[in-house]
């Protein structure tokens, strides 16, 4: 108690003396010393406020499906659990990222992370949680970037328009997803092509000097059109864009991401390789700048996916709820492509190309048959109602049906349509652009016709690289044998092999009963496709250049021809520009044969206004062999890093013959005999179907020959590389169903590939098709990523060597190997409900 009193009575004394103190101080300098203390306080005080709303909220934003959700887990557990489905409700939670959770705790702070759904009518949602976010990650699908290309602009636009953005200067992170496949396309290439389409944006500035730009690009290219039809088209869609807050870009220059007021980044990441989505938390969510992957390393963050990819995948791709979603109708609104149904009648017809009568097989009474008019992302439904007195499958040359070869129309992927009957095929065009053609695939039916153009269109939105042509003009050439089909097949099954044919059609007619319109000055777009037998053709135009555009779906390095050879089952885009002032003229278009022992010509005509008379003059001549056009040539895509990526499997395949009571045409020695049950449907029922056992990857140098069922299984998304051996003095042309290869190498001189042949590959920049030609004693080498699982047939396009077995199937299957029914919809869409049964399986 005394203690107390002491210090009470020290405290007053100290008070007294401090007001003594203070009474002796001028008051101003007592009023300054007050204000300092106090403005201090306040400082500390507004310094402390500001420190506790600093936000460490990361919102992540972008359209369904590109892969939020799973990011959003990776992040939070390393791992994305059973998979995801479409996100109804934001995602939400504030953790330790899973990549610190070994770090010293304390030291690292929690991230408060948003997963807002992609689906356009759940978006509002963004603006919930924008005033109190410290970033935007904006999730861009790398793989289906392209389709996506539009939509993806527009949100990504109303995202940086945001005054909620804008004034707050809130850094946008451009993260370009899925980088773990190989189609993706690079950050780059997505950074070039969003600044690009944003310029079709209302409010987006610089468009007279992008304008001038283009318009000269365009020029050089030969183009002028496409911004304008672009801009068209957008214009239409995002009027309510126009009440955006803020407009982008600098007038005058061409737009870019780095003149938005706040910082836009892009960067890649995968379920994969996290490595720079982590960090680019880390740093936003702690109010730093993002970083480059250098800074990165160097400050020791480590990438997770180094231990956990693998399960991680499987998780990701073995999940029951997505599997079952992604057939949900209500998610129905988010594929878009339109569906086209076609109803067609497939007869004889008694008709007389080249003046030669014949039973010729007409659809709907067409010979050739209706156009299939489609555009990417399209479904077709096909209803054929077979009118023949022969079983019959069409077959869609070129078409890649992703993961569903149950409607490729081939002998080992379904069951024939019988007489009297029909069958809907039903599928998807998928991410494809260009020109292919469709024809009958058994029983040497196409020697009767049966075929028709296909054409798939570009979406409205996506950009082709060249002018839009005033018109899209079909020809089909192909040689024409005028001995009726069954005649040409019992001389086939009796070891008599096709002798020339009698002459070369042009679209179904004789020479010159194909006329084609030109107005001057205007540019067409001719796809161009071999739909004969076995002949190469040389095509070529009388005065007209033409400039090669795309090959079999691929838009090509663009160059100019005389004439183009084009091997069977080949199919070519190329621009034609009509003269100009071309009145009362008209023109040779030729198809003329290859190593024949005369050649022999199709001739359409050219006809410009006022012009009722026939070409005048000789009809053009075609050069000698023309090596250049097909070949492993350009591919301006760019976007593929195929070169990169190893290869898992050499496969060299050999063709050749073998005489037992009749002339077959083998592969590696095989000759394929089909069995009864194809295949495909053999495995989803599980029946012992006999196959060639241990079908060999390397042709064997015993000689010997067999009769077989060739089936090459493969991995699911592995990288092949497939050499293609010819040693005759006849030139082949082999053909991949359900994929496109880059053609990396081609020689002729010598068909025995060997090792050291790789250093000549074109590892850059080769072009992407489905068939190739391989020259007489020569080899083709091909590389393809096999991201398309199913059966799939790899066919000599020469249909004697084709129907005489020159064939084998490419068995690509990940989950599932053991029991077909668990397949994931996601790799492998399921048997079709109609699906027609036969052999072994009729009675299931
Ligand atoms: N290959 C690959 N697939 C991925 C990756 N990330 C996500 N996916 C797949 O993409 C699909 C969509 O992923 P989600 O995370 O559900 O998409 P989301 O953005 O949340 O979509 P919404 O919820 O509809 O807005 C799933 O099937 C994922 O498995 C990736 O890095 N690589
Ligand atoms: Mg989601």
């Amino acid at each position: 108690m005394e203690g107390i009193e002491q210090w009470k009575t020290e405290a007053q004394q100290w008070l007294r003396q401090g007001i003594e103190y203070a009474h002796q101080i001028p008051p101003t300098q007592l009023y300054a010393a007050v204000a300092v203390l106090l403005f201090t306080t306040l400082l500390l005080l507004i310094i402390r406020l500001l420190k506790r709303t600093k936000s460490n909220t990361i919102v992540l934003s972008g359209l369904s499906g590109s892969g939020k959700t799973v990011l959003f887990y990776q992040l939070r557990d390393g791992s994305s659990h059973q998979g995801t489905v479409t996100s109804m409700e934001p995602n939400e939670g504030t953790f330790l990222l899973h990549s610190e959770s070994a770090k010293v705790k304390g030291k690292i702070k929690p991230v408060h992370v948003v997963d807002v759904p992609g689906h356009s009518r759940l978006r509002p949602k963004l603006d919930e949680f924008l005033p109190q976010a410290a970033g935007i990650v904006f999730v861009v699908d790398a793989l289906e970037f392209l389709p996506n290309l539009s939509a993806v602009t527009e949100y990504l636009y109303d995202i940086l328009t945001k005054a909620s953005v804008v004034k707050r200067k809130l850094p946008v992170l451009i993260c370009c997803n899925k980088t773990d496949k190989v189609t993706a396309h690079t950050k780059e290439f997505i950074r070039k092509q969003l600044e690009k389409e944003m310029l079709l944006c209302p409010s987006v500035n610089a468009k007279p000097l992008y304008e001038i730009l283009e318009a000269i690009t365009w020029v050089l290219r030969r183009d002028k059109a496409p911004l304008e039809k672009l801009r068209v088209s957008r214009s239409g869609v995002s009027d309510a864009d126009i009440a955006n807050d803020y407009a982008l870009g600098i007038p005058g220059e061409v737009f870019s991401f780095s003149q938005c007021i706040n910082k836009v980044t892009v960067g890649e990441a995968s379920v994969d390789d996290l490595l720079f989505a982590y960090n680019a938390m880390i740093h936003l969510s702690r109010g730093f700048d993002f970083v480059t992957s250098n800074m990165i390393l160097r400050q020791g963050y480590i990438p997770w996916h180094s231990q956990r990819a693998n399960q991680k995948r499987e998780n990701v791709e073995m999940s029951p709820f997505s599997l079952i979603l992604l057939y949900l109708p209500s998610l129905a609104v988010l594929v878009d492509g339109k569906s086209l149904s076609y109803d067609w009648t497939v007869s004889f017809s008694h008709r007389a190309p080249l003046a030669l009568p014949k039973q010729v097989i007409v659809i709907n009474d067409q010979f050739p048959g209706p156009l299939l008019n489609a555009t990417t992302n399209d479904v077709l439904n096909i209803n054929v109602h077979n009118n023949l007195t022969e079983p019959f499958l069409m077959t869609w040359n070129g078409l890649q049906m992703r993961r569903n070869s149950w409607q490729d129309g081939v002998q080992e992927t379904n069951c024939p349509i019988l007489p009297g009957q029909n069958w809907t095929y039903s599928f998807q065009v998928k991410d494809q652009i260009g020109s292919f053609f469709y024809f009958p695939s058994l029983l040497l039916h196409k020697a009767a016709g049966g075929y028709g153009p296909i054409r798939v269109n570009n979406r409205e939105v996506i950009p082709i690289p060249f002018p839009q042509p005033h018109g899209d003009i079909d020809v089909l050439i192909g040689d024409w044998y005028s001995t009726d089909h069954w005649d040409l097949r019992a001389s086939l099954d009796n070891g008599i092999g096709l002798q020339n044919p009698t002459g070369i059609l042009i679209n179904g007619r004789s020479p010159n009963e194909t006329v084609f319109k030109f107005e001057p000055g205007a540019t067409y777009r001719l796809r161009i496709s071999n739909v004969g037998l076995k002949t190469s053709l040389n095509f070529r135009i009388q005065d007209h250049l033409m400039l090669l555009v795309e090959t079999e779906g691929s838009y090509t390095a663009q160059q100019t021809y005389r004439s183009l050879d084009i091997h069977v089952g080949q199919s070519y885009s190329v621009l034609v520009t009509a003269k100009n002032q071309t009145c009362g003229k008209s023109y040779y278009m030729v198809a003329s044969s290859r190593l024949t022992d005369a050649e022999l010509f199709g001739v359409g005509v050219i006809r410009y206004p006022n012009s009722d008379d026939f070409p005048s003059g000789p009809l053009p001549s075609g050069p000698q062999w023309n090596l250049s056009a097909g070949a492993a040539r350009p591919n301006p895509q760019g976007s593929y890093h195929y070169g990169r990526i190893n290869v898992s499997r050499t496969i060299v395949l050999r063709n050749g013959e073998i005489d037992t009571n009749k002339h077959l045409y083998t592969v590696n020695g095989v000759s394929f005999v089909h069995q009864g049950t194809p295949f495909k449907m053999a495995d989803y029922f599980e029946l012992e179907a006999s196959r060639t056992a241990n079908f060999p990857d390397t042709p064997t140098d015993n000689g010997i020959s067999t009769l077989g069922t060739s089936v090459i299984n493969a991995n699911y998304r592995e990288f092949y590389h497939l050499v293609f051996e010819n040693p005759t003095p006849y030139l082949q042309t082999w053909h991949l169903d359900g994929y496109n290869f880059f053609v990396v190498g081609m020689e002729f001189g010598t068909s025995s590939w060997e090792e050291d042949m790789k250093a000549t590959y074109n590892l850059n920049d080769a072009v992407s098709r489905s068939t190739v030609q391989v020259y007489p004693s020569g080899w083709t080498a091909v590389m393809v990523m096999l991201d398309n699982q199913g059966l799939w047939n790899l066919r000599s396009q020469d249909a004697e060597r084709w129907y005489l077995g020159q064939e084998l199937y490419l068995r690509v299957r990940g989950i599932g190997e053991e029991d077909p029914s668990t397949i994931p919809v996601r790799d492998e869409v399921p048997i079709p409900e109609n699906a027609i049964l036969c052999g072994g399986i009729s009675g299931l």
